[in-house]
């Protein structure tokens, strides 16, 4: 048995496959002026921090065959699928669907609402269209996952506290055994990323495990040796 070394204690890998890489919501609509966190009057440029990270990541699981799932948070061009609570609350001026610099804001096509350049997807690679924060909220994403024989999730993505934590539990509440990769994830506010870190792991891993990307590459590695 291969464990990742992890908190709130060591995180073991299954012997028989079953592990993906979830990457959420790594868009310009999150980290490039002009996009959905820009118009909530947020400092984009801090989630630029973990992009090497998350690409040494990819670059594994795709060395090693392993599943892959990117997340875009995006909705109907006809906003169908965005309840007015979501569209109207917030403090900018531009709103979900008004348009903006890359687009309209948070609206699935346009050009800000896509992966960034240096994490874009490769064919065979899953991407998920999310209307909520969860990832499985009116998605395929728990299908998929049984049908590929998936227990165990490694997640990644922004933001921590949001779209990743909300996730995270959704999945846990599911029954897949969850471990969030500490250094490719982030916020625009370090506090919340840190909480959210720290409530994952109470209580004995009330909603899973945390690890650092080295930690996890190295663990990888002797797995798949
Ligand atoms: C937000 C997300 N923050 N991907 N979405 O609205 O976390």
């Amino acid at each position: 048995m291969v464990s990742i070394s992890a908190q709130p204690y060591d995180y073991e890998l299954p012997a028989h496959g079953g592990l993906a890489l979830l990457i959420i919501d790594m868009q310009r609509d999150f980290l490039e002026e002009g996009g959905f966190g820009d118009a909530l009057g947020n400092d984009v440029t801090r989630l630029r921090a973990i992009v090497p990270t998350l690409k040494e990541l990819l670059a594994a699981f795709r060395a090693y065959k392993l599943p892959i799932f990117h997340t875009i948070e995006g909705h109907q061009p006809d906003l169908s699928d965005c309840p007015p609570s979501k569209r109207h609350r917030g403090r900018g001026e531009l709103k979900i669907g008004d348009v903006g610099p890359m687009g309209r804001i948070l609206v699935l096509g346009e050009s800000g609402n896509g992966i960034i350049p240096e994490l874009q997807p490769l064919p065979g690679e899953t991407v998920i269209t999310k209307p909520g924060k969860g990832a499985f909220y009116n998605t395929h994403l728990e299908s998929l996952l049984h049908e590929q024989g998936i227990t165990h999730l490694l997640i990644t993505g922004v933001t921590t506290e949001v779209c990743v934590q909300t996730t995270m539990r959704e999945a846990n509440d599911r029954g897949f055994e969850c471990l969030l990769v500490e250094d490719a994830t982030e916020s625009y506010f370090p506090a919340f990323k840190q909480s959210t870190l720290d409530m994952i792991v109470a209580q004995g891993g009330i909603v899973g495990w945390t690890a650092s990307a080295a930690n996890v590459l190295q663990s990888l590695a002797k797995w798949k040796s």
